[in-house]
């Protein structure tokens, strides 16, 4: 049986992705490799992490000692690199860790793979590395091919990291494939970022912050659909290769707000209050996934309509989980980035 490091496992797409090999009983041994930062939480694989499928190790990918040895301890053929600091309003407040895991940490493992062998490893990128789209053209979207032009420090943390990537393959000739997603939505998303932050605060009784005019513009993607895009590519994708991924599904974050305050029956005026703009925000992401459709026949499988249902019930069933994040080290960044502004 093949063994893959997923990194960030304990983070919301990592645990998705391990959640989804578990469920379709894919034939590989997990070695998940989380730091368990402050939106890594064991408890999103707790139930899944058994001796022999799925092993948890706590640690951080910029120790290259702690990697070398999980790598010859279980074998390490493979890798799907998720491991980040995916928030882009934290990359603003601070960019230090940023630097650290995004670029670091990929650096780490790229060059444990290069020295004691890999034979795939998936770098989980972000169509954010090619920056932000005019709104009003609606033909414009990203491809592989368009110029990388990051615009927050998170975006380009993510595309350096995605350029060291290159670099091992041109020049050390390692199997990399590179992934770059649209915006997902699911279980397990931390409630920072926007759609579980507004139904948890609908839920507290809270008003939901909408940066600026509301207008900007994101491609929607339902988690388990990305998860299944990596495994498709991990397994049927080029070395060298990049895949864009994504949901077709362009919204406003006003039309998202729309969408959640009325599956959560309330009305606008009470629930909406527009804030101060995220400094340097990009107006427009929209990603052409037509490569992964034509050469590894991937498409997206659910509609926003019924999977934003399915989410929005997901954190009304689990109220525990997110009612346990929104304490502690939650309350100062979020007095830090919204009521104090
Ligand atoms: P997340 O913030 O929910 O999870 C990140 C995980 O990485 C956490 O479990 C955290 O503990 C872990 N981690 C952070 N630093 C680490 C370190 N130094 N060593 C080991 N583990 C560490 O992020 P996410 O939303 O699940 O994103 C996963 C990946 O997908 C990221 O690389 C992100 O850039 C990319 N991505 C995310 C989206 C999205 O919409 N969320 C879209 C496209 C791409
Ligand atoms: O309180 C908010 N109010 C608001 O209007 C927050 C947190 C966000 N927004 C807006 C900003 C964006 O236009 O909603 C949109 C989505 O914001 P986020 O959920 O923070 O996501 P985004 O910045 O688009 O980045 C996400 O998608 C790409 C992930 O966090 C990244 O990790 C991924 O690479």
């Amino acid at each position: 049986m093949r063994t893959t490091l997923v990194t960030g496992s304990a983070g919301f797409i990592g645990s998705n992705f391990v959640r989804m090999l578990r469920g379709r009983n894919e034939p590989v041994r997990v070695i998940c490799l989380d730091k368990l930062t402050y939106c890594g939480n064991l408890a999103n694989v707790a139930d899944i992490v058994d001796k022999d499928r799925v092993v948890f190790v706590r640690g951080d990918i910029c120790d290259a000692a702690l990697v070398a040895e999980l790598w010859k301890q279980y074998d390490i053929r493979e890798v799907v690199h998720f491991a980040a600091e995916s928030h882009v309003d934290r990359s603003i407040l601070d960019s230090g860790p940023f630097v650290q895991t995004n670029i670091v940490g990929t650096q780490v493992l790229l060059d444990t793979a290069r020295k004691l062998g890999c034979d795939r490893y998936l770098q989980v990128s972000t169509d954010e590395v090619y920056g932000s789209l005019p709104e009003h053209d609606k033909s414009a979207m990203f491809t592989e091919e368009t110029p990388l032009a990051p615009n927050s420090p998170y975006s380009a943390s993510k595309t350096a990291a995605d350029c060291m990537v290159r670099a091992y393959f041109h020049t050390f000739g390692l199997p990399v494939l590179t992934t770059r997603c649209s915006n997902n939505y699911g279980p397990y998303h931390f409630p920072e970022k926007m759609i579980p932050l507004f139904v948890t605060n609908l839920m507290e009784g809270k008003k939901v912050p909408l940066y600026g005019d509301g207008m900007n513009i994101r491609d929607w993607l339902y988690v388990v659909d990305h998860c299944d895009a990596i495994w498709t590519v991990l397994n049927k994708g080029k070395p060298g290769e990049v895949y864009n991924i994504g949901g077709n599904n362009e919204m406003t974050n006003r039309e998202v707000t729309e969408i959640v305050l009325r599956e959560m029956g309330k009305p606008w005026d009470q629930w909406v209050q527009y804030v101060k703009d995220r400094p340097g925000h990009d107006r427009r992401y929209a990603i052409d996934a037509s490569k992964i459709r034509r050469e590894l026949g991937w498409e997206p499988k659910y509609r926003f309509d019924t999977a934003i249902r399915q989410t929005i019930q997901w954190y009304k069933d689990n109220e525990t989980w997110w009612r346990a994040i929104k304490s502690g080290e939650y309350l100062t960044y979020y007095e830090k980035q919204y009521v104090s502004r």
